[in-house]
């Protein structure tokens, strides 16, 4: 039995702030009939797919930082993108902004949810890695307020069977970091699905503006590579309310070569056939449970920060500020 799963990477263009969840809806229930059309089993829909991505503006009232979260999912304005995907037999992957009520506590998490091809919820993951601050930058052209207004999600790295594989999803910054994909591939991830709004310009690091197109590249194809699995990222693209952000919409095949990328920063459907038993030679080549010599990766989980070495030598002043050691 083959395992090729024709999926759709639905790049979304700009959401303009004044644009109403019914108008991104209707939007994105365009590229999911595009995406039939092309016989697809599975749509990817972005990072906070249903608005404007807010955590670039400063927002002090909390009616109004309210407003850009979902309550329920579906809900009223949410629900014909669920029935349009369950009539068409189209599973789905879309991000959003999460407020949820967790022991009568009032909740904000930068979430996502995997939906079966019949319409059911099956997973959902909350973002673990929030880039950017919590105060107020108005010097900058924009800002970058994930620290203030979501919590680090509380579901860790999950994964589930579906179409066939195994699933799991991860959340824009999350795909900078080699323990989002080494976790989830011990979890035996076939196919790690993500959605990011990537601004082409740091603010505070703007020598590093070159280089985000090609890092942003860079850490997904070493994470499929080196964890033996499909990656498809799909990019709030183009300039939104003034933040001009990276399209770069990719598919990577295990052997960490990028398949299918989007060329344009607008709406646009980015289609591949993914064979999920590519992943067998390199599963087979690293051999996880034959080879991982986990007596040594301790420190991976045992802290979070540098511990300088004690022996050998003095450590220079430069080195422990630089690497903000612990020690
Ligand atoms: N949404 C999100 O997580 N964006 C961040 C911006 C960081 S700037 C390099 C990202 O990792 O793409």
């Amino acid at each position: 039995m083959t395992r090729i799963l024709k999926i759709a990477a639905a790049q979304s263009g700009p959401i303009a702030r004044t644009e109403s969840r019914a108008e991104v809806v209707d939007r994105l229930i365009l590229q999911l009939r595009a995406a039939e059309r092309q016989e697809c089993d599975l749509v990817v829909f972005t990072e906070c797919a249903l608005t404007a991505f807010f955590p670039h503006w400063w927002i002090e009232s909390e009616e109004e930082l309210d407003a850009w979260f979902e309550l329920e999912m579906p809900s009223h304005s949410t629900q014909p993108l669920f029935d349009e995907a369950k009539r068409l037999g189209i599973a789905f992957h879309l991000g959003f902004a999460e407020l949820a009520w967790e022991n009568g506590q009032k909740r904000r998490f930068n979430a996502s949810l995997l939906v079966d091809q019949q319409g059911a919820v099956i997973g959902k993951h909350r973002k673990i890695h929030l880039p950017g601050h919590e105060d107020h930058r108005p010097q900058n052209p924009f800002q970058n307020l994930e620290q203030r207004y979501f919590e680090v999600g509380n579901l860790g790295f999950n994964t589930w069977p579906m179409l066939g594989g195994i699933v799991g999803m991860c959340i824009c910054n999350d795909r900078r970091w080699p323990e989002t994909y080494r976790v989830l591939a011990l979890g035996g991830a076939e196919l790690i699905l993500l959605g990011y709004n990537t601004p082409d310009h740091i603010p505070e690091h703007p020598q590093l503006d070159r280089h985000v197109g090609f890092q942003h590249q860079l850490c997904m194809q070493a994470g499929a590579y080196q964890n033996g699995c499909w990656v498809v990222a799909v990019a709030k693209a183009g300039v939104e309310e003034g933040v001009s952000q990276i399209g770069l919409t990719s598919i990577i095949a295990p052997s960490g070569e990028i398949v299918a990328q989007s060329r344009t920063l607008a709406d646009e459907l980015v289609v591949y056939a993914c064979d999920l038993d590519e992943a067998c030679a390199y599963r087979e080549l690293f051999n996880f449970s034959k080879n991982r010599q986990v007596q040594y990766y301790g420190p991976i989980v045992d802290r979070a920060g540098i511990e300088l070495p004690r022996d050998g030598g003095v450590v220079s002043p430069t080195s422990r500020k630089v690497l903000g050691a612990e020690n």
